[in-house]
């Protein structure tokens, strides 16, 4: 637990008790991300989004499910489809940006990633992470196999992801790293979960390349920023109790997909922590990974002042 993840002390509710007739909204008992937290959706406040020059415009923030799209656009890009060029708008959703009405207008679901194509006859929005993979899959033929089995394969993983992801970020991670009080049942039951999950990922990998078989897919790249992450002890600060590196071919995996050039690139898309210099805020052009990086924006203030 960091210093930024500690909690004031009325926040530390007594573990057991009886729940109520009628749940009742109790603000601040959210554990870290309070601030966000509702049991209402529909928007806090009027806000246009920006729109770029490009056809597609993501709206978005470079946390895992975020990155999968930043990922495959720069993977796009970087396999020649120049339709696939894309403005990134941030949206820091511990701001709140996520409840402005044109945000929630592209996705009611108030969650990055969202992003609209504006190459349609009509504009078409897309939210979801999966779908959003699936969308650019198909639009552009490419990251999906193309034979059958492949292909499903690749779906198999890809929604695979979508519905484990979950059990590690709101279930593990919320009760190890973000919750007002450490539950052991809670703990328990998600670490377990999570060591599951590895190891259906670590016995698949042993024997295939890549989770569609020896094609990178999209597959991939929805898997790779919540697990690749995961074993290379960076989520969570949980790297010792799940004995990530026991994990050999999950991690593996993670180097070997680390290595490409458009992952790289997308990792840095909307990043708002860690290095200056990897911390790509908004990408309007490819150029923008060499020339307006946090660590150059910050340096150019700097010269003006
Ligand atoms: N199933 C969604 C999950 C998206 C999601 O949970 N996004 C988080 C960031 S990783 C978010 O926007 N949270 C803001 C909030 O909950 O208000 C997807 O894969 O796109």
């Amino acid at each position: 637990m960091t210093e930024d993840n500690k909690f004031p002390p009325e926040n530390n509710l007594p573990a057991g008790y009886v729940p109520a007739k009628v749940w009742e909204w109790k603000k601040g008992h959210g554990g870290q991300f309070a601030n966000i937290n509702r049991p209402i959706a529909g928007p806090t406040h009027d806000k246009a989004l920006q729109v770029g020059k490009h056809p597609l415009q993501l709206y978005s923030l470079a946390t895992p499910n975020g990155v999968k799209v930043t990922v495959m656009l720069e993977e796009l890009l970087a396999a020649g489809h120049s339709g696939a060029e894309y403005d990134a708008w941030l949206i820091n959703i511990g701001d709140g940006d996520q409840f402005g009405s044109g945000f929630v207008d592209i996705n009611p679901n108030s969650k990055i990633p969202a992003m609209v194509d504006h190459s349609t006859p009509q504009p078409t929005r897309v939210f979801e992470s999966g779908s959003i993979l699936l969308y650019l899959a198909e639009k552009f033929d490419a990251f999906l196999p193309k034979q059958h089995h492949a292909r499903t394969q690749a779906l198999n993983w890809l929604f695979w992801q979508m519905g484990s992801g979950p059990f590690l970020g709101g279930g593990f991670g919320h009760f190890y790293a973000y919750a007002p009080m450490k539950i052991e049942y809670a703990i328990d039951r998600f670490a377990m979960e999570v060591k599951r999950q590895l190891d259906v990922l670590e016995r698949h990998l042993k024997d295939h390349e890549y989770m569609a078989g020896d094609e990178y897919s999209i597959a991939d790249m929805a898997i790779w920023p919540w697990y690749g992450r995961l074993v290379k002890g960076g989520a969570y600060e949980a790297g010792d109790f799940l004995d990530v590196t026991s994990y050999t071919n999950v991690n593996r995996w993670t180097d070997q997909i680390g290595e490409r050039p458009a992952v790289k690139r997308g990792r840095m898309v909307n990043k708002t922590s860690g290095e200056l210099s990897e911390q790509l805020h908004e990408r309007h052009d490819a150029s923008d990974f060499a020339l307006r990086t946090q660590d150059k924006l910050d340096a150019q203030k700097e010269g003006k002042a």
